[in-house]
């Protein structure tokens, strides 16, 4: 049996991050080992379609984990299973995008995500076909064929850039260094940060190298806060950039607050705020100029219908009109 937290010191504030200003959270922290092959993969997808004009936006999807150990054994997760972000993927690209998409490994793919995680097991979408081979199951035939025919086309036009993390220290580093990339296509690029991000973790100056031992009673955990990337992201790193973040709460009285407070803290385009257990059937997309309450009616989500399908096409119209106004001052 593992050490248990304790909870009255795990709530204690130790004051702010040491690293507020980010650069000694680079500094400090190793870099992943795939950092320089995923800013050449990236690179080469940001000038392919920036030669044709085509927008480009990242999605960050899942929840990044945090390490107690440097050779990890166990580590702290959130809920998030990428599903927000796999889904508005699949939207942006049917509306002409292509999209690097930064997750969780194992979370919800675009695509796959509508037979990955389901509750048949996927061999329950298959039959033999009497000749020694296997097809699919004909009540599954019509949707499968859609779906594939879409992540066919997807990949064959080369629209799709999938980078992984799994903790928060890689989550930060290749989130640079997209945005490196991306900020050359200046307006034309989209940041839609949907992965639920940890917001503390512990700095590799802090962490125990090897497996913490049990036997030595109460474990007490003290874990630094994740300096806030948002603000050099928008203000220095792609200040060109059309930016949306998102607000989660689970209590509904603070979620405007919080997020006009995030909107006008780090000067970005939208926040969309959501609620924890309403989270896929209500959303509020926040601007400098608006807040507005966006929800998917119970018929329609009973019909299959997603609640992305309704506000992306909102952050898309936005994002024009963003591209628009700066072709007109340049
Ligand atoms: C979200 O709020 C996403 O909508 C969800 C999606 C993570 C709730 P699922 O993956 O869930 O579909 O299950 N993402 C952002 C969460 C976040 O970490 N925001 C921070 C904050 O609220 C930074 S802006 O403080």
């Amino acid at each position: 049996m593992d050490r248990k937290l304790d909870h009255t010191s795990s709530y204690q504030r130790i004051g702010p991050s040491q690293f507020s200003d980010l650069t000694g959270f680079y500094d400090a922290q190793k870099a992943p080992a795939n950092l320089t092959e995923t800013r050449r993969r990236v690179d080469a997808f940001v000038n392919k379609h920036s030669s044709t004009g085509r927008r480009i936006v990242l999605v960050t999807s899942g929840g990044t984990t945090v390490p107690l150990e440097a050779q990890t054994v166990r580590f702290i997760d959130n809920f998030s299973a990428g599903t927000r972000g796999a889904i508005s993927t699949e939207q942006f690209l049917e509306r002409g995008y292509a999209v690097i998409f930064l997750s969780r490994q194992y979370s919800l793919l675009p695509y796959s995500r509508h037979y990955s995680h389901s509750k048949n097991c996927f061999l329950d979408f298959m039959k033999p076909d009497g000749l020694g081979g296997i097809t699919v199951a004909p009540q599954f035939t019509p949707a499968m064929l859609k779906v594939l025919e879409k992540y066919n086309s997807v990949k064959q036009q080369g629209l799709l850039e999938v980078v992984n993390f799994v903790d928060v220290n890689e989550y930060l580093f290749l989130l640079r260094e997209i945005t490196a990339s991306l900020s050359t296509i200046r307006e034309r690029a989209m940041f839609y940060l949907a992965a639920a991000v940890s917001d503390f973790y512990i700095p590799l100056g802090k962490m125990v190298v090897h497996k913490i031992q049990s036997g030595d009673g109460a474990l007490h955990l003290e874990l630094d806060q994740v300096p806030k990337v948002l603000s050099p992201l928008v203000k220095e790193w792609a200040p060109k950039a059309f930016v949306v973040s998102f607000k989660l709460e689970t209590d509904p009285s603070i979620l405007i607050s919080k997020a006009k407070t995030s909107l006008a803290r780090y000067g970005h385009q939208a926040v969309i705020g959501n609620i924890l257990s309403t989270r896929k059937y209500h959303v509020i997309l926040i601007t400098n100029e608006e807040e507005k309450d966006i929800r998917l009616p119970e018929k329609e989500a009973d019909a299959g219908a997603e609640i992305e399908g309704l506000f992306i096409p909102e952050l898309i119209s936005r994002h024009e009109e963003w591209i628009r106004q700066a072709s007109l001052q340049n």
